[in-house]
């Protein structure tokens, strides 16, 4: 496969690029000719093009988009039995609850809901996905059914699973047993709920059980943290110190964190201190953030979102994550990392022109970073040939306009495609 005349973010100037045995061969600057600038519309330019050689008249090239943070197990849901009236994380927990008994989980219903989860990331344009799965519920159906379409998917979209104790470890009876459980069947990291847990202790103890199973199992960490307005679900410090202790940090991801959109800012330049000792993680969730939190208190309301602008300007990495699509959290959701993206820089004031120019790396490279991708994943020659082409020139376009991704391949492999919608507008 030859790409032509793409700009590609980060760099200057126009691009080519050379891709076979499913990587980068060759990546030269390109001459730009006198009629570029996108003066090709978006659906002529596979028209004008081969599968083998697509021109891609000055439209921006990344590395694919990442979603850090997803519940596939429970993805499109929603409804059943009931809708989530109230709009709590806790009525989420509960309907989730429900489900699990009323409509008793079956392998192939949970792969094909994924599958279909999966196929609407895929189109706009993510590549690597982590997914929690829980595993307080103890057939294990839904741990059994991701972890076959991880392997089914392997090379066509990555999958990495978190064991996620929805109900909390200590708070579940045999709960220790189930996360060693979902740690021996492979699931790649080691997940948490301490603020659900049933008090302080059994949280700041849930912690521990989790990074001793990461050591035990050479896993990575992804923590539900603090997902609450409660100013003193401080659980985060508990984690950061864990980390900091076993040398965990970049294995570690901070999921939430909303109660720290609540702390005062005398306790969170302290607790600033650790997190950047400790080098750990953030992901945030804005669009279901800004849903379920907040929820208990009348005007003025607090948004329930973690310190996004804050945590990056101290040099910490955030990436941003769905959490739901169509589930007993969060009722809609399209699979679009960029409409995640645009609710995170409208609540996280970071709508400066500097903010939005390197925005996308919320959605990219921060997600790569949590997940540990290392260097399977950027545009350089010799690295996996897996990339994505947007119908923008740059991230503030892309940003504005959430432009559709046009084209994204995986292993030198066209995974989606996409002809944008053409309209017509008269009279103006
Ligand atoms: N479970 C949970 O505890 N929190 C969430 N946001 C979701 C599931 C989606
Ligand atoms: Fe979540």
């Amino acid at each position: 496969m030859h790409i032509q005349q793409c700009r590609i973010r980060g760099k200057e100037g126009l691009w080519e690029l050379e891709i076979s045995d499913g990587r980068f061969q060759k990546i030269r600057p390109q001459q730009a000719p006198a009629e570029l600038a996108t003066a090709v519309p978006a659906d002529q330019i596979f028209a004008r093009s081969d599968q083998d050689c697509i021109n891609a008249q000055g439209r921006l090239l990344l590395p694919p988009f990442v979603e850090p943070h997803i519940h596939l197990d429970c993805v499109l849901t929603a409804g059943q039995p009931h809708y989530n009236m109230s709009g709590t994380l806790f009525e989420g927990i509960s309907t989730w609850d429900e489900y699990k008994t009323q409509v008793p989980l079956e392998v192939a219903a949970i792969k094909d809901r994924a599958r279909q989860a999966l196929r609407l990331m895929a189109e706009y344009g993510v590549q690597f996905v982590r997914s929690h799965v829980d595993v307080t519920e103890a057939s294990f159906k839904g741990v059994q059914a991701l972890l076959e379409l991880r392997e089914e998917l392997r090379g066509t979209m990555e999958i990495q699973l978190v064991a996620f104790p929805q109900n909390g470890i200590l708070s579940t009876r045999g709960g220790k047993e189930l996360m060693i459980r979902a740690m021996e069947m492979g699931v790649d990291c080691v997940g948490g709920i301490p603020h659900y847990e049933f008090s302080r202790d059994y949280g700041v103890d849930s912690l521990k059980f989790i990074f001793d199973l990461a050591e035990k199992y050479d896993a990575m960490v992804d923590v539900h943290c603090d997902e609450m307005d409660d100013e003193q679900s401080r659980y985060l410090e508990v984690l950061a110190t864990e980390a900091w202790e076993r040398g965990w940090g970049p294995r570690t991801v901070a999921a939430h964190t909303c109660a720290m959109g609540s702390y005062n800012d005398s306790y969170y330049n302290k607790l600033l201190r650790v997190l950047q000792a400790s080098g750990i993680h953030f992901n945030a969730c804005p669009t279901e953030s800004i849903h379920l939190q907040g929820r208990t208190e009348p005007y003025p309301k607090r948004r329930g979102i973690t310190r996004i602008k804050e945590l990056s300007s101290a040099g910490l990495n955030v990436a941003l994550g769905q959490d739901s699509i169509a589930d007993p959290w969060y009722p809609i959701g399209t699979g679009n990392p960029l409409r995640v993206l645009d609710m995170g820089l409208h609540v996280g004031h970071l709508l400066g022109y500097q903010d939005i120019s390197h925005a996308l790396d919320f959605i990219s490279v921060n997600g790569a970073r949590n997940l540990c991708l290392g260097d399977q994943y950027g545009i350089m020659e010799g690295r996996p040939a897996d990339f994505i082409l947007l119908d923008a020139k740059d991230d503030y376009e892309a940003l504005r306009f959430l432009s559709p991704v046009l084209l994204s391949v995986h292993n030198g492999k066209i995974l989606a495609q996409k002809q944008p919608a053409r309209a017509a507008v008269y009279d103006i």
